[in-house]
């Protein structure tokens, strides 16, 4: 009888408490939210996918938002690998204030260097040697466009899109991109396509924003909203 009440009154603890006890003596804490930092942020029900064709092939779009920005960390962090004496990817995206791994793959053993400058003001990031099967962190704190070269090997060269905002793509071949899961609301739209530099007021609104880019002199355009 004394053994069934203290099963009981255990059996009520397990109920009422929000922990799962192991064997082991270990436990998980149960988020009833079911929310993790590791997951994905899902879209919400009023994001939009604004899409568009740029220019020039491999044209830089970003959207930035006229309010606050998301407080949205990246999914992962962005590599910049160089293999057979290339770059790869040749442009690659990077969140502001969040870390770039730059990674050297080459299977015979080469050393690399990678300088950083920005596009702009030429002030250099870095420049540091990664030897094979080496890799090397940083976090950018401005955003910009970035040239990465090799002073070993000058036919290597990448660029490095840093931006604070989130909804960034680099356009196909053909000029056509696609940015999905932005929220409503009013964006600046600026487009890199070559040496060419387009800006853009942008409405955006679900489902789906079409963008015309009808500037092909390279003069920064504003247009009204969409
Ligand atoms: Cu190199």
């Amino acid at each position: 009888m004394e053994l069934l009440k203290v099963c009981t009154i255990a059996c009520s603890f397990l109920v009422v408490s929000s922990c799962t006890t192991r064997t082991d003596g270990s436990f998980d804490k149960t988020d009833k939210t079911g929310a993790s930092a590791s997951e994905p942020h899902p879209a919400s029900p009023s994001a939009a996918t604004v899409r568009g064709k740029a220019p020039a092939p491999a044209s830089v779009v970003i959207l930035m938002p006229r309010g606050s920005l998301p407080d949205q960390r990246p999914s992962e962090t962005p590599v910049m690998d160089q293999s057979g004496q290339m770059f790869f990817p040749d442009i690659l995206i990077a969140r502001t204030g969040y870390p770039v791994t730059f990674a050297n793959t080459d299977t015979d053993p080469e050393f690399h260097n990678i300088d950083v400058k920005n596009g702009d003001t030429r002030e250099q990031s870095f420049n540091v040697t990664i030897p094979t099967g080496g890799s090397y962190s940083y976090t950018f704190e401005h955003d910009g466009l970035y040239d990465v070269t090799c002073d070993i090997h000058p036919g290597m060269y990448a660029e490095l899109v840093v931006s604070s905002s989130p909804y960034v793509v680099v356009s196909d071949a053909g000029g056509t991109f696609a940015i999905k899961n932005v929220p409503e609301g009013t964006y600046t739209m600026t487009v890199y396509a070559g040496k060419d530099t387009i800006e853009k007021d942008v409405n955006v609104k679900a489902p789906t924003t079409e963008v015309r880019l009808d500037s092909r002199d390279g003069s920064p355009t504003t247009q009204p909203l969409q």
